[in-house]
């Protein structure tokens, strides 16, 4: 396979103006008929004409009107070469035969449940036609549908419906015009039998947008949370951002079988269906929260991905990174700030941190790749969320904005670069940082040591700070780069001194807001070593390091477990006040797995319980921030704190902890179950989202006791369940202890929900993920459960991925785990390879395990690397994971 690199970027030699696309959508083939209007550049003299396409059947070509003659063109590689195009301006016709009906690869235009759709992002477009398929070349498509009118009723694409009606042989036809220019990966059509929800939203200059969530008749009601969902994303984007959606209809359409969650085709969303379906009975808090944020994510890129787009696939976190950050926010400001804060750095840690230590790492922008579809990564979305973050954590929420408003007067209707992006930010606050830019080409999770020193004579704080940017694959020297450490000091009370530092002869940091001394200070660590010094320090502080997680960074610290208690108990960000009790946590674990390595006896810090204790029963806090603090950190983090990982005493240790923890909080648990058991209606709001999550995290633990008594507990809460998020986790408190209870409930719950695949799901991903010893077993028979099917990847994602976070069963001592994603991956790379090749990054942890583990897994990657007619896409995962 041939890798590309961004390092070879050149600008498109030929423009595409405007293009007219015709489907004849058929059952057994579909016709595709382009036009295109292509404009040739200067350069654009002698130099051949290249499209992509893939899996297509050429039926004509003709330029001007006129049918090319072999020699003409030539097809190899999956690429149509025209040898000398003309080079003045001139219409192209293509027309191509496809198969929709058997594309189980879900790129490009395919079936789901008996309806056409598409996924375009990033090369599926290359499967409906010959294209210049990448996103530099913009242009303004027409549509023009016809199917069967029976069949499919329902013909959309982007923009506006500017034409429609019948055909001969129970045949029609509609036509859509978006006027807006987009790259092909924009593109969208969907066909079929489909029922709308209908809604509007008035935009800030009084626009009526017409909003519509289509599915199938028989989920339609289960879209009121999506609608409502949008609506807010809308008014939110105006509020912040000043962005106003610039078409007058707005569509989603919801389908069970997609690859990705969503996708922000221009005015045409299309979304797999678990994320915008949902009801009381049939989705969990969390499933409402997903909802929201991914609503509001696909939404977001309008503006974000849409209007200003990517120059080439390598920018790709200059909309995903950004688009991100804005959801991030979006949902912040729909419920808790700290905890959605909380949530998204135990997403980073423990997804993010580890590509970034493993043989898949690659900076935010990546420098090549095989297949583009193996980059839509958490160090992409996420930790380039992370570095859009930091420019708002330096520059403030006014300069950020101020950097946007920029960055949309300079770039809308371009294809840009992050450079482009990283100069708006900055010139639009005037300032130059130039280690920044490090963020975006750097690979690896750089470590920061701090340690800190009192003067009692001089009243001053000095912290001591090193940075270490860690060899990875390919890159193994690594320059200092800036790092945002936002730092607080507490006083002995627990309060925050106001700060003012010594000025250390190079950087001037103001430490007033309108006068005022500030709490937090952001500090720019810009070198190797760099030292602060805090005057007017009147007390040795307890000082709380990157405060809110100013930086995505590990964090070391001299702060002593006392210090730690305090800053649970006291900090004033939130954030710090959640990363004290896990950085004592994690400390305490880590212990205790060494102990179980030597075999000896377990005991558990009381401080850190009576810690817990008092988080848990105090009543001024947020109860999902509660539920957040009492989460222990969870065994896929702790792999990655260890040299050479053991799951079994991982699993150990963290179990011992939990049924402690359980055994000393068990009044302040039952209590916490029985306060928050509520009778009213399900409402998705924070308050009462916090409480439902308290109250079912209390039984989580009191259920692991594995004691009659709370396993009764546990199924009296799943009796009287009245929505799915009480119903489901008071199942998943039963099913951690082998026996009847478990058995009795896993069927019942089966039974019945049968009907509901969504919630299927859900019952095969508990089962999946189940850390009772042997359960690889049950992981293969549900492989053959009429329950599951692995061509619809949300089925894949439960039950593959679910396996995935059972440490014991995945990495099982005989391997048998890893045959399993061996004989899946092996299965699944015929049908469909961006689905295999996300299962089979799952082995790309394991050299991280011991000598047996590491032979066995290895087994495997060669057994997959070594198949014959292997897809690029599982093919540049394992053999990096092998290299
Ligand atoms: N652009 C692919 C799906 C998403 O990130 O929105
Ligand atoms: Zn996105």
């Amino acid at each position: 396979p041939k890798e590309i690199f961004l390092k070879n970027y050149k600008a498109p030699a030929f423009l595409f103006d405007e293009v007219h696309l015709t489907f004849i959508l058929g059952e057994q083939t579909t016709t595709v008929l382009s036009t295109i209007k292509v404009l040739p550049s200067s350069n654009a003299a002698k130099a051949p004409l290249t499209l992509d396409g893939e899996d297509l059947k050429l039926l004509h070509i003709k330029i001007d009107d006129r049918q090319l003659e072999i020699g003409e063109f030539e097809i190899v590689n999956r690429k149509l070469v025209l040898t000398s195009p003309p080079s003045t301006p001139f219409v192209l016709e293509i027309s191509t035969e496809i198969q929709p009906q058997n594309n189980t690869s879900l790129e490009g235009l395919y079936k789901s449940t008996g309806m056409f759709c598409t996924q375009c992002e990033a090369e599926g477009f290359r499967k409906i036609t010959y294209y210049q398929d990448r996103p530099d070349v913009m242009a303004k498509f027409t549509t023009r549908i016809e199917a069967n009118k029976e069949l499919y009723p329902v013909l959309l694409s982007n923009g506006n419906l500017i034409d429609q009606g019948g055909l001969e042989d129970g045949r029609h036809y509609a036509v859509w015009e978006d006027p807006f220019k987009k790259p092909s990966y924009l593109f969208a059509l969907v066909a079929g039998q489909l029922v709308s929800r209908d809604d509007t939203f008035t935009t800030m200059s009084g626009r009526e947008v017409v909003l519509r969530i289509y599915t199938p008749a028989g989920d339609i009601s289960k879209t009121a949370h999506a609608m409502t969902s949008l609506q807010a994303a809308m008014k939110w984007d105006e509020d912040v951002y000043g962005l106003e959606y610039d078409l007058d209809l707005f569509n989603i359409v919801a389908v069970p079988d997609f690859n990705m969650g969503a996708m922000e085709n221009k005015s045409l969303n299309i979304f797999n269906s678990k994320l915008v379906l949902a009801s009381p009975e049939t989705a969990t808090d969390s499933d409402y929260a997903s909802i929201e944020g991914v609503i509001g994510h696909e939404y977001f890129h309008n503006w974000t991905g849409n209007r200003v787009t990517c120059r080439d696939w390598f920018q790709l976190s200059l909309k995903e990174g950004l688009t991100v950050f804005r959801d991030q926010e979006f949902s912040s400001d729909m419920g808790s700030r700290a905890v959605k804060r909380i949530a998204d750095v135990i997403r980073l840690r423990i997804s993010q941190f580890p590509q970034d230590a493993g043989p898949m790492s690659h900076p935010v922008r990546p420098h090549s790749y095989i297949k583009m579809d193996n980059f839509y990564t958490v160090t992409v979305y996420e930790k380039g969320a992370e570095v859009v973050r930091m420019y708002q954590t330096l520059l403030g929420k006014q300069g950020f904005r101020k950097g946007m408003d920029l960055y949309f007067s300079r770039h809308d209707g371009q294809a840009v670069t992050c450079e482009d992006f990283l100069s708006a930010m900055f010139d639009a606050n005037n300032v130059k940082i130039p280690t920044f830019p490090l963020w975006y080409s750097q690979a690896g999770t750089p470590t920061l040591t701090v340690t800190s020193s009192y003067d009692a004579e001089n009243h001053t704080f000095t912290l001591k700070c090193r940075q270490i940017v860690p060899p990875t694959a390919g890159q193994p020297d690594k320059k200092p780069m800036l790092i945002p450490l936002a730092v607080g000091l507490l006083n002995s009370s627990g309060q925050d001194l106001p700060l003012s530092l010594v000025y250390d002869g190079e950087s001037s940091i103001d430490l007033k807001v309108d006068g005022n001394p500030v709490k937090t200070a952001v500090l720019r660590i810009e070198k190797a070593e760099h030292e602060f010094t805090f005057k007017d320090v009147t007390e040795k502080p307890v000082p709380s390091l990157l405060r809110n997680f100013s930086a995505p960074v590990r964090l070391n610290t001299d702060v002593t477990d006392d210090d730690l208690l305090f800053l649970l108990a006291h900090d004033s960000d939130e954030f710090n006040r959640w990363e004290a009790g896990q950085t004592l946590g994690r400390k305490i674990l880590l212990d205790l797995i060494s102990r179980v390595q030597r075999g000896e006896e377990l005991t558990l810090n009381e401080a850190y319980v009576e810690g817990l204790r008092s988080v848990l029963t105090d009543q001024s806090l947020d109860k999902d921030f509660i539920t957040k603090a009492i989460t222990l950190p969870g065994e896929s983090e702790l792999i990655d704190l260890m040299k050479v990982a053991d799951p079994v005493a991982i699993h150990t240790a963290r179990r011992f902890v939990v049924r402690q923890l359980a055994q000393s909080l068990r009044k302040e648990l039952k209590q916490a179950v029985e306060a928050n058991r509520s009778s009213e209606a399900y409402d998705p709001s924070h308050p009462h989202r916090a409480r439902r999550s308290l109250k079912n995290m209390a039984l989580v633990y009191l259920a692991s006791l594995d004691e009659p008594e709370t396993t009764e507990l546990a199924v009296q809460e799943y009796k009287a369940a009245t929505n799915m998020t009480d119903q489901f986790a008071a199942l998943a408190a039963i099913a951690q202890n082998s026996g009847s209870a478990r058995t009795q409930a896993l069927s019942d719950f089966y039974d019945q929900w049968k009907h509901e695949t969504l919630v299927v799901n859900k019952w095969l991903a508990l089962q999946a993920a189940s850390d009772i010893p042997g359960n690889v077993r049950n992981v293969r028979d549900l492989l053959d459960h009429p329950a599951f099917d692995i061509c619809n990847p949300n089925k894949v994602y439960s039950l593959i991925g679910g396996f995935f976070a059972s440490v014991v069963n995945f990495h099982a001592k005989d391997g048998s785990g890893y045959e399993l994603l061996g004989d899946v991956v092996i299965q699944l790379d015929k049908l469909n390879p961006q689905v295999a090749s996300r299962m089979v990054s799952a082995f790309s942890r394991w050299r991280r395990f011991d000598e047996e583990r590491q032979a066995l897994a290895k087994e495997q990657l060669e057994r997959i690397t070594k198949l014959e007619g292997l897809s690029d896409n599982v093919f540049e995962i394992a053999s990096k994971s092998l290299a």
